[in-house]
């Protein structure tokens, strides 16, 4: 009865499950995509989704959201959220509940308070260690040194940035695997759903958002094409709308694997070393995905079920 595709973090069956059996049980794409990234962000995938997680330069975890409707062109999404940890549940407030698609800071968690959701703190001993370490000057052991190759020039220790004019200390993604969840769901009727959740980019400069609750960069999805989710490095991407892109390829009659790679080689033609990742579905079902293999990192997993098996298809 349709189908589910996303990009996760983590090889976690369940999670995928979560969108899978929500389209079964005869919830619509929007309640499949929302379900399966707030499973995510409540298990805190990888660390890269959710709370405790990320935490910027000044200790803080703040989160970006996203979902888009396909059949209507509405989209909701959250930047910069703080205190929330249903990122993908007020993303959908906001394209549910508002004349507006995006809503940002401390403002968006007012109105997500407003809304009914619950201000906790997004602080856990896990971000308070990894703040802590780096104002040590410990670098994460996951750094990318190929793209980074001086890691002291990006980790601590810790000086305020703007004290240091230095506005373009390289950032890191989290590579271990990927991150961020970005779902498509896609059901029989041809509705299509997108969307995204995570906690960005560790050590951010506070306010930074990444792709990811940009529409067209870290999700897109029009039912009359299909539907795209994207990963990696957002400061990067979101300069490409990546996700736009690959939908309007697969209009134009590209097929999906296509569509990947070639809103993978734009990104490329400018940034070789990006880290970042597509996946693709068009209305009849059929996906594909795309990355950049960066020395060291040339696997993205992704998870796929359909009317076929409802077993997820793992593929890297
Ligand atoms: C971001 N794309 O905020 C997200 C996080 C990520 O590898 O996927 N990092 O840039």
């Amino acid at each position: 009865s349709g189908i589910s595709v996303q990009l996760l973090p983590l090889l976690n069956r369940n999670i995928h499950c979560t969108a899978w059996s929500t389209l079964q049980s005869g919830g619509s794409v929007l309640d499949a995509v929302q379900m399966g990234c707030a499973r995510c962000e409540m298990e805190q995938c990888d660390g890269s989704v959710g709370y405790g997680g990320s935490p910027d330069e000044s200790g803080e975890t703040t989160l970006d959201a996203m979902i888009m409707n396909g059949d209507t062109m509405e989209a909701g999404a959250v930047a910069d959220l703080r205190r929330i940890k249903n990122a993908i549940g007020v993303a959908r407030a906001v394209m549910e509940h508002t004349d507006h698609t995006m809503l940002a800071g401390e403002s968006a968690s007012v109105f997500a308070e407003n809304m009914g959701f619950v201000a906790e703190d997004l602080t856990t001993n896990k971000s308070m260690n990894i703040f802590s370490e780096w104002l040590k000057g410990n670098c994460q052991p996951n750094y990318r040194k190929n793209v980074f190759p001086d890691p002291s020039k990006s980790c601590g220790p810790y000086k305020p940035r703007a004290a240091l004019k230095q506005h373009k200390r390289p950032q890191h993604a989290n590579t271990r695997s990927h991150d961020t969840i970005g779902m498509i769901a896609l059901d029989r009727d041809g509705h299509v759903a997108a969307g995204t959740s995570t906690n960005g980019m560790t050590h951010k400069v506070p306010g930074r958002v990444g792709d990811s609750p940009i529409i067209g960069a870290g999700a897109y999805a029009d039912s009359s094409a299909g539907g795209a989710a994207a990963t990696g490095d957002g400061d990067v991407m979101m300069r490409f709308l990546p996700s736009y892109l690959a939908v309007e390829l697969m209009r134009a009659g590209a097929d999906p694997s296509a569509a990947c790679k070639t809103a993978i080689s734009r990104i490329k033609r400018h940034y070789s070393e990006f880290f970042g990742a597509i996946i693709c579905a068009n209305t009849t079902g059929h996906y594909g995905a795309a990355c950049n293999k960066v020395a060291g990192f040339s696997q993205f997993h992704y998870m796929v079920s359909n009317s076929e098996s409802d077993t997820p298809l793992l593929k890297s």
